[in-house]
């Protein structure tokens, strides 16, 4: 509602002028004769209800010239890319549900109707469903898991052990990079004791990740090495001949960094890499880091923070989007008893049955 004070000296002008101001509508909510500087004169307050949306013009209309619409960032390229993507899941959605009931697909038995059901509850993407259903039903013959375990894959770290020497665990800030290279390099020293292994920091924005990693390396009996230029490379390819294993830690890059521009991108060949994610990133967010680390780069993926998550459907979608096989899980915040090697049953048990897996028991350390 707009309300307005006039005044003057004849009541017959004041309603005139009223009429102009707000027009036939306006309600008149008070008059008074009122004396001004000694002189008789007139007080009308009148009121006009304005609807809703042209308040919200106005409004809009106010906030444009105050300036402050420039905060509201809806021409942002790198936004509308993300709204759209968001969008566009949403959109696959609400057409999945549409037609579901509709649909013909091959014959699968009810028990694995449920299971779909269930990863789809767990934020399945509709056309993961779509392709494990028309795998189950084409082979009806195979065990469940069997079948599933084919879209979606999982290596245990045993093998990508096996796979190089180097190995460099890249992924966004905070995801828990420098903590599995520690925890990665305890398990690899339990599954072969009497290893040699480098721990290697390229990570030269943190200098809390460095020291820890420096302060366990001392403590767990590993080598270290700073990696801080292309000059420095050579030293790494004398720890490829002299180490068993070297696992390298990375910065976190952050949404504008390109990883194509990053040290162990360009210039190092012949190296095992791994993301590290975890399910508490939203779909959208985990499809852009997908994405943005081209899967031709990678081997395996990592997830941490497991414990952090109350649904793991987006370990189904990144590996069946990427084809790149979940390798190893953290689920708790401390070195010890808290990870293992991914496998084909503590992967299935933890997306069906929310089960965190068992953690690989390491010997005492000092820590
Ligand atoms: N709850 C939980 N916390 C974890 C897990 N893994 C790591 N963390 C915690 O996450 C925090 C960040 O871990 P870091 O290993 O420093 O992560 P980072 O990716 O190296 O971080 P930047 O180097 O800053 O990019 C620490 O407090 C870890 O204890 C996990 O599996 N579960
Ligand atoms: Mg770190």
């Amino acid at each position: 509602m707009q309300v307005k004070t006039f005044r003057g000296q004849s009541y017959s002008a004041l309603l005139q002028q009223v009429k102009s101001e707000l027009g036939p509508d306006a309600v008149i909510l008070s008059s008074d004769c009122i004396s001004s500087n000694g002189k008789k004169a007139f007080e009308l307050t009148a009121a006009l209800e304005v609807p809703a949306a042209d308040q919200e013009q106005a409004y809009d209309k106010k906030q444009e010239k105050s300036g402050s619409e420039d905060l509201i960032p809806d021409t942002e390229p790198g936004l509308q890319g993300e709204q759209w993507r968001q969008e566009w899941a949403e959109f696959k959605k609400s057409i999945f549900q549409m037609i579901k009931p509709q649909l013909q697909g091959p014959r699968i038995s009810s028990r694995q109707k449920q299971a779909l059901e269930f990863l789809e509850k767990q934020g399945v993407y509709p056309e993961v469903i779509m392709d494990l259903w028309s795998r189950l039903g084409k082979n009806s013959h195979l065990p469940t898991l069997d079948v599933l375990s084919r879209a979606v894959p999982v290596s245990s770290w045993k093998k990508q052990m096996r796979q190089g020497t180097i190995h460099c665990l890249m992924g966004p800030s905070g995801v828990g990079k420098t903590t599995t290279v520690l925890r990665l390099a305890l398990e690899s020293r339990n599954i072969k004791p009497g290893m040699k292994i480098c721990l290697v920091n390229n990570d030269t924005q943190h200098a809390g990740g460095r020291l820890f990693l420096k302060h366990y390396a001392d403590l767990s009996g590993f080598s270290f090495m700073e990696i801080k230029s292309a000059q420095d490379l050579k030293s790494l390819k004398q720890a490829r001949e002299k180490f068993d294993l070297v696992f390298m830690d990375t910065p976190g890059l952050g949404p504008h960094d390109n990883v194509q521009d990053s040290l162990w991108m360009k210039h190092m060949k012949n190296i095992q890499r791994h993301l590290v994610l975890s399910p508490v990133y939203a779909h959208e967010q985990l499809d852009n880091y997908l994405q943005k680390y081209s899967r031709d780069d990678l081997n395996s993926l990592i997830w941490t923070k497991l414990d952090e998550a109350c649904s793991y459907g987006t370990l189904v979608n990144a590996s069946w989007k990427s084809a790149l096989p979940a390798s190893y899980l953290g689920f708790g915040k401390g070195l010890r008893h808290c990870s293992t090697s991914a496998s084909r049953d503590n992967f299935w048990k933890l997306i069906f049955k929310k089960k965190l897996p068992q953690a690989t028991q390491q010997e005492d350390n000092n820590f």
